[in-house]
Order: structure tokens, then C-alpha cells, then sequence
């Protein structure tokens, strides 16, 4: 930590110049912090005279959202720069590009993607994005499957599984997501109309906290595939054309459940987000049928690309033994449709909120889609054997919401 000072925006231009011989002689700067997210600084440093600009990403050695109480691992960048630059190859560009990582300073300096938008805060202004579901599909299957011992040498896998160990931020999803929500913790956040139903229905139900802790020593235990760790609507930045995957720094060998049960859960809560916020008409119901549509189409999708591609990258001999594949692939879902319903419920009485819930502006109609978000949840969790195709997605969302 010897050279580590924290960037600001008046420190971080004379930084980058520094580092990287990116930006022109008559350069007129403009910066901006960016960061929203829970843990790190993110600048935007743009040359306004020749519209050119870069991502300065650094990390913090504390999580941000909760203040310097809360230490963590300065070294996450390390992984997140090795992650990136392997999904880049493997996804053929479906993430950003990194210029440039510092050691020192902890910091990644890559790509800005200026003519993007955070995909949670497009889909908050009811924005669609036609490519999405192709695109995002593409990206399970080229990272998940191709980093997994379906497809790897099982010695450089493990080598990977090595490289990759990221105990503080693994530590991070063990306890927000598949601990405290289901516990009385400090760390939880509810509104208050959520104190009773939360106990009753989540700290009480000991079928669901079975279900869930066999989720949690799933995603502790399964060295399945290099996981991106957070892919939520926050680590997606989209427009009409495309779509880049960003924040991979809860990275390591997970299931693949994770990444697929993320990435569902939070279109599912922008779902019920628009139910509640939308008056009745077309702009509702367009919006509310784009994303049961992403929803199936993203499950279905990672199944039929997962099953196609399988005989032409598959190497364990036993994964070729008819009917493995389709064992597989349909127990990743089984899974999937449980991590959905950690994701949701973590979301509702947990540490770190999505907006998409939180901004409801009505205090009934929020109350009444947390509720329904948590108990939509739960069968999720409980249900997940009879879950697998987007079509079974799209039954129980209409059910519950
Ligand atoms: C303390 S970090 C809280 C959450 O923010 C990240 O984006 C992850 O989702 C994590 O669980
Ligand atoms: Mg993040």
C-alpha cells in the first residue's frame, strides 16, 4: 500500500496521464465520479475537445456503502483485470477493454462505454433492448461452459479454480445473500412494514432455510465454471445494438447457477417494479411483456446454445455419455431458480437494496411488491426442481404478481 493514495477528480487526470499515453497534448479535461455501486471510486475522465474517454476504477480498502468499519481486500482489481481480460476472448468483446492495470494504486483503467447505459436504469425508464437476450446468453454460455471442466483440461482448470480464490468477496454473497436475509442480523434493512412478515416468513420457515442452506454450501462447494459473481442489471451496461458486462469482481469458480439466478432475479424485480409504478395502458403492458419475454428467452436460450454447442467443445470423455448433457444443463437451472429466489429476497431485507424496489413511489403498492417479491421468492427456492425452462418462469411470475 506503499504509493496508494485515493483518486479524486482533481488528482486523477494528471494520474492517467502518468500511466497511459492515451489522451492528446491540447487535451480540455472534464471529470466526474461515476461510481454508484457499493465498493469502489469510478471517474470518468473525458477530453471534451476531441471527445475522447476512459474509466479510472479504483478500489477502496473498505466498502464504500458502509464506511471504513467494514475493511476489504484492496486486491479484488487483481482478479477483476485477469477476469476481464479472459471474458473479453472468450465472449468475443461482450466486456469492456482494459488499458491498463496498476498495482499500486489498485486501479483498472479501460474502456468507457459513453454511448451505454446501466441496464437497471434503462430498464427504469422503461427503455427495451432488443439484442439482450441473445446477447447475454451468448456471454453464459461462452464463460460458464468454456471455463468448466466440460470443456477445460482438468489440471489448468484446477489451476484456475487456484488463481481464482477470492475468500472476501465470496465471504461477502455467503452472508448478504444465503445468511443474514434468512437470520435476525444487524446488517438487514427493511422497511418497517417488512419486520413481522420477514420473521414470519423467512427466519421461521425452516423448509425454506433448509432449501437455502443447501444453495449456500452449492455456491461454497461447487467449483463449477468462472463466474462473473455479481451479475445483476448494475454490472450490465446495454443499448439498442449491445451489451457489455462490467464489475467482475466477485469472480471465482462458483456454480453457474449464480451468474444465470442473478441476472433473472433482477429483471424479475424491475417486473415487479413496473407493475406497481405503471398506471394500466400499452406503455405497462409493453414494457411488463419485454421482460417475461428477456426472462424466457435468456433461461431458454442458455439451454438450447449450452446444449448445442456441448458436442463441439466438450472433452471429458464421460460428458459424452448420452443424456449427461441435458442432466447437466437442467440441474444448473434447478439451481438457477434457487439463487432467483435468494437474489430477490436479499434484495427486499438485506444489506444492499436494488432501486428498481426501493423506488416505488406509492407506500401501499411498495409495501404489497416486496411482499409479493418475497413470497414469489420463496417458491422459487422451494419449487426450483419444477423450474427449468423460461416457460415455468413465466407461469409462476404471472401467478404471484
Ligand atoms: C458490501 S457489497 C454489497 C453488494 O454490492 C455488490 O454489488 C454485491 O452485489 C454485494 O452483495
Ligand atoms: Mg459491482
Amino acid at each position: 500500500m506503499g504509493n496508494y493514495y485515493e483518486l479524486s477528480c482533481e488528482s486523477v487526470v494528471k494520474y492517467v496521464n502518468e500511466k497511459l499515453d492515451f489522451f492528446s497534448e491540447d487535451a480540455v479535461y472534464e471529470c466526474n465520479e461515476i461510481g454508484d455501486g457499493n465498493l469502489n471510486l469510478v471517474f470518468r475522465v473525458k477530453d471534451t475537445k476531441n471527445n475522447k474517454s476512459i474509466i479510472v476504477k479504483q478500489a477502496l480498502s473498505y466498502v464504500r456503502a458502509a464506511g471504513e468499519d467494514w475493511p476489504l481486500d484492496i486486491g479484488r482489481g487483481v482478479i477483476e483485470t485477469k477476469i476481464l481480460q479472459i471474458e473479453y476472448k472468450l465472449s468475443e468483446g461482450l466486456v469492456p477493454k482494459v488499458y491498463c492495470f496498476d498495482d499500486d494504486m489498485f486501479c483498472i483503467i479501460m474502456e468507457d462505454l459513453l454511448d451505454y447505459i446501466i441496464m437497471r436504469y434503462g430498464l427504469l425508464g422503461f427503455e427495451t433492448y432488443p439484442n439482450f437476450a441473445e446477447q447475454i446468453s451468448d456471454f453464459l454460455v461462452k464463460t460458464l461452459l468454456l471455463t468448466s471442466d466440460v470443456v477445460m483440461d482438468h489440471k489448468d482448470k484446477k489451476k484456475r479454480v487456484k488463481e481464482f480464490i477470492n475468500p472476501e468477496l465470496c465471504e461477502i454473497t455467503e452472508d448478504l445473500v444465503y445468511t443474514e436475509p434468512f437470520n435476525i442480523g444487524a446488517r438487514n434493512d427493511m422497511e418497517e412494514f417488512l419486520v413481522d412478515f420477514h420473521k414470519k416468513e423467512l427466519v421461521d420457515d425452516k423448509e425454506l432455510k433448509l432449501e437455502v442452506a443447501k444453495l449456500k454450501f452449492d455456491f461454497m462447494n461447487n467449483a463449477q465454471a468462472l463466474l462473473h459473481g455479481d451479475l445483476h442489471t448494475g454490472s450490465i451496461f446495454t443499448n439498442k445494438e449491445n451489451t457489455k458486462v462490467i464489475d467482475p469482481e466477485f469472480a471465482f469458480y462458483g456454480p453457474m447457477a449464480y451468474d444465470i439466478g442473478a441476472l433473472i432475479a433482477n429483471i424479475i424485480m424491475n417486473y415487479i417494479s413496473t407493475k406497481a409504478i405503471l398506471e394500466e395502458g400499452s406503455k405497462k403492458e409493453k414494457h411488463l411483456n419485454y421482460l417475461l419475454k428477456i426472462t424466457r428467452d435468456v433461461v431458454n436460450l442458455f439451454r438450447e446454445k449450452s446444449l448445442k454447442i456441448w458436442d463441439e467443445v466438450v472433452t471429458d470423455k464421460m460428458a459424452k455419455t448420452p443424456g449427461f448433457k441435458e442432466w447437466y444443463i437442467d440441474d444448473v437451472l434447478i439451481n438457477t431458480a434457487g439463487v432467483v429466489g435468494c437474489e430477490m429476497i436479499r434484495r427486499t431485507v438485506g444489506f444492499a437494496h436494488v432501486k428498481d424496489l426501493d423506488s416505488i413511489p406509492n407506500d401501499i403498492l411498495r409495501e404489497k411488491a416486496k411482499k409479493n417479491n418475497i413470497l414469489l421468492a420463496k417458491e422459487f427456492i422451494k419449487g426450483r426442481k419444477n423450474i427449468i425452462s423460461g416457460e415455468d418462469y413465466i407461469q409462476l411470475i404471472k401467478k404471484f404478481i
